[in-house]
């Protein structure tokens, strides 16, 4: 009794600390499980596809040399690789349940020189974005982001990979930007992956950015603030980064056959089409900002303290925010 007890009290105090961040932890395509870089333990014998990383905490400095993929951008002693088709679908798993509901998610590439990823440094990259998604639904200060689309896909991301990229080895940045507070948390991690069975549309230039560099400190979608009276009326965000892979048109289309095919296929966004609307807005709550205010099993307190108001995450778990 006295050990659950104590064990209890532990897991309480060590929660908030954890729930507070975190990154990519795993991920899976195609069936195939892969299990993440464990920030927290020794390098020592770690093989993951994942590359190394080393702090839940954000980054908040878009010129932050880290900014790649949450480390100085080297590869692992035992660095693996997962070979991923292209048109299939990569998840990445963020921690649960992941916290913050307000901001966008984006996903990029980078192909590598040669021919592995591995001891390549992720900072001389060149990325390209293949998907993201930022403001789904609502307004600024009380919509339905894709962060909050994150946390009720079970804290995951799934991008599909373009049918036309090259086939070869890349890098896959997985990101998710948090606006509850400013300045913004950027909170990247990259896998890597060799991809199979690609098309040729290489990306244009205008696609193709660094990081740092593909950010900015002033960028509007960085440094919107999302709890102004005006943010409760705004509906439009503008997600941070180059336009997405595929958008802008190459110059000159290339000669195709008679028979040719739409050039090129806009990048579906994994956003389903059903948007879990807020529960309730009540006016006068108690249930704090990223508190539970519902699920099956529940019986706490539903009403969130304004502006924030209940969410249904999953049959489970309702969250303020
Ligand atoms: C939810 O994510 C966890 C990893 O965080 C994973 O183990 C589990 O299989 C996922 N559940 C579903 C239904 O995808
Ligand atoms: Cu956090």
């Amino acid at each position: 009794m006295f050990a659950f007890t104590a064990l209890v009290a532990l897991a309480s105090a060590a929660l908030p600390k954890v729930l507070a961040h975190g990154g990519v932890l795993a991920y899976s395509n195609a069936g195939n499980w892969y299990q993440g870089w464990a920030p927290y333990d020794t390098p020592v014998g770690q093989t993951s596809i994942e590359r190394p990383w080393s702090t839940y905490n954000p980054i908040t400095d878009p010129t932050d040399p880290q900014l790649a993929c949450n480390d100085d951008g080297t590869s692992g002693a035992l660095q693996l690789t997962a070979t991923v088709a292209a048109g299939s679908a990569i998840t990445a798993y963020w921690n649960q349940v992941w916290p913050h509901a307000y901001g966008p998610m984006l996903t990029y590439l980078a192909q590598c020189p040669g021919t592995t990823c591995t001891g390549v440094n992720s900072n001389t990259l060149q990325w390209f974005k293949i998907d993201e998604a930022g403001l789904l639904s609502g307004t600024i200060g009380d919509g339905y982001w894709g962060d909050g689309e994150m946390i009720a896909q079970n804290s995951s991301w799934t991008t599909t990979i373009p049918s036309t990229v090259p086939s070869g080895n890349y890098l896959i940045r997985f990101e998710t930007i948090a606006l509850h507070s400013l300045p913004a948390q950027f909170y990247p991690e990259c896998a890597q992956i060799l991809i199979t069975g690609g098309g040729s549309l290489a990306p244009t230039s205008a696609e193709l950015v660094t990081f740092p560099g593909a950010y900015s400190a002033t960028d509007p979608g960085l440094t919107v603030d999302i709890y102004t009276q005006a943010a409760l009326t705004e509906t439009t965000y503008i997600i941070p980064g180059p336009p997405l892979y595929g958008s802008s048109a190459s110059s000159p289309a290339p000669p195709s056959s008679p028979t040719s095919s739409p050039t090129s296929a806009p990048i579906t966004s994994s956003v389903p089409s059903t948007v879990v609307p807020p529960v309730s807005s009540p006016t006068a709550g108690t249930v704090a900002e990223y508190g539970q205010c519902g699920g099956i099993g529940y019986t706490g307190a539903t009403a969130c303290i304004a502006p924030f108001t209940c969410h249904v995450l999953n049959d489970y778990y309702s969250q303020c925010y």
